[in-house]
Formats: C-alpha cells, sequence, structure tokens
C-alpha cells in the first residue's frame, strides 16, 4: 500500500482524511515518524507555509508528504487575518481574543463577505501540487455556537442560517474548506 505522511500532528485532520481515502492509502502522522520538530510556518502565503511544512518533512526523512494551511480571509479587510490567522490578536493570544479583534475591526460595517481557505501542498516523487478548498460565507456581529475551534463561532457559510459552530461538525465537515481541499488531494491520490 501507498505510504504517504500528513505534516501533522492534529488528530482531528488525520481522522478526516483517512476517512475519506478509506482505507487505500497509508497516512502517517509526524509522531508516527517519531518526528517532534517544530516547524515554523515563516510564509507570508498560505501556499507557501504548506510548501515549507511538506518539504521538510520530505528532504529530512525522505519520505513523500503533504501539508495544509488555512487562513480566513475577509474582503473589507484586504484578505486579513488570512495566513496570519492563529495569531491576528497577537502569538500568545486565544481564539477567543482573534475573534474580538475581527469583530471590533468590522463594527459599523456593511460588508461583512469572507471566506476560509485551505491550501494542501504534496511532494510526490519529484512532483508538486496544489489543491484547494474555499468556503464563502460572512461574519456575523456576535459569537454563536459551541462546537468547532478558530473562527467558527462567528462565520455563516454561505446558504445556512447558523455558524460553523452551530451546525457542529459532522455538517462542517462535510462542506468545509479543509473537507473540498482533501476530497481534492484524496481524488489524485487514490487515482494515482
Ligand atoms: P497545524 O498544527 O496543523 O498547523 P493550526 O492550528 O495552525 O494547525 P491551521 O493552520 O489549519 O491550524 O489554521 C490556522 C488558524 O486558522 C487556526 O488557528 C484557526 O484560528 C483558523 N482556522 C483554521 N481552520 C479553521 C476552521 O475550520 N474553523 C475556524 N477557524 C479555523
Amino acid at each position: 500500500m501507498k505510504k504517504i505522511i500528513f505534516a501533522t500532528n492534529n488528530k482531528h485532520k488525520l481522522d478526516e482524511i483517512r476517512k475519506i481515502t478509506d482505507g487505500s492509502l497509508q497516512i502517517l502522522s509526524l509522531a508516527d515518524i517519531h518526528c517532534n520538530d517544530e516547524i515554523e510556518e515563516t510564509g507570508s502565503t498560505l501556499e507557501e507555509n504548506a510548501l515549507l511544512k511538506a518539504r521538510y518533512i520530505k528532504e529530512k526523512y525522505g519520505y513523500d508528504c503533504f501539508a495544509d494551511d488555512t487562513g480566513l480571509e475577509v474582503e473589507v479587510l484586504g484578505g486579513a487575518p488570512g495566513v496570519y490567522s492563529s495569531r491576528y490578536a497577537g502569538e500568545a493570544c486565544n481564539p477567543a481574543d482573534n475573534m474580538e479583534k475581527l469583530l471590533h475591526a468590522l463594527v459599523g460595517l456593511k460588508n461583512r463577505n469572507a471566506r476560509f481557505r485551505t491550501v494542501i501542498a504534496l511532494l510526490i516523487g519529484n512532483e508538486k501540487h496544489f489543491f484547494e478548498g474555499v468556503v464563502n460565507g460572512k461574519i456575523i456581529e456576535e459569537r454563536r455556537g459551541e462546537a468547532g475551534f478558530g473562527y467558527d463561532p462567528i462565520f455563516i457559510p454561505d446558504g445556512y442560517e447558523r455558524t460553523f459552530a452551530e451546525l457542529g461538525n459532522d455538517v462542517k465537515n462535510q462542506i468545509s474548506h479543509r473537507a473540498l481541499a482533501t476530497r481534492r488531494l484524496a481524488q489524485f491520490l487514490t487515482g494515482q
């Protein structure tokens, strides 16, 4: 069976792709290859960061590898927080701080358009491929819902009335930016 590394230790992301590829690939995490290195995300785009992580593993261990990065891009803020989504309110901030900063930046603004964008970089053999998943939606004015993580309580995907945090993980995992990008990757890998 084809063996490939997913440069993450996020169990939720691993479970998701294992479910989508349905046992047709052997997908190993960083923990599975005993890699405890902190791979710094120093790029200025999602593409750069995803590639940086995948390249680190490919160069150090020689395995085919893929990695992802995700950001929330708000139209009226020119795409911010984007690649800086996890540390929008500062290095030591938490999701509540990030949401508060974003809600504050949008006070009184009519244009609440935003999108979640996931980019996956795959290094396989001598080839490099990118896969993208996008979900368009709106930032509401206050937090709603408990499920999910990050900015989920303030984001309503287009076509829905509830936030990702209210919709819950089952619905979110069907329609999310990460699920879309992951399905594109899985299609490519299982078709090879
Ligand atoms: P890694 O260890 O895999 O890098 P991470 O927490 O950095 O995990 P991402 O790069 O995927 O996660 O995402 C960066 C930030 O974007 C994340 O910390 C959240 O604030 C936000 N984010 C990403 N995906 C999200 C989602 O599905 N819902 C809400 N917020 C999300």
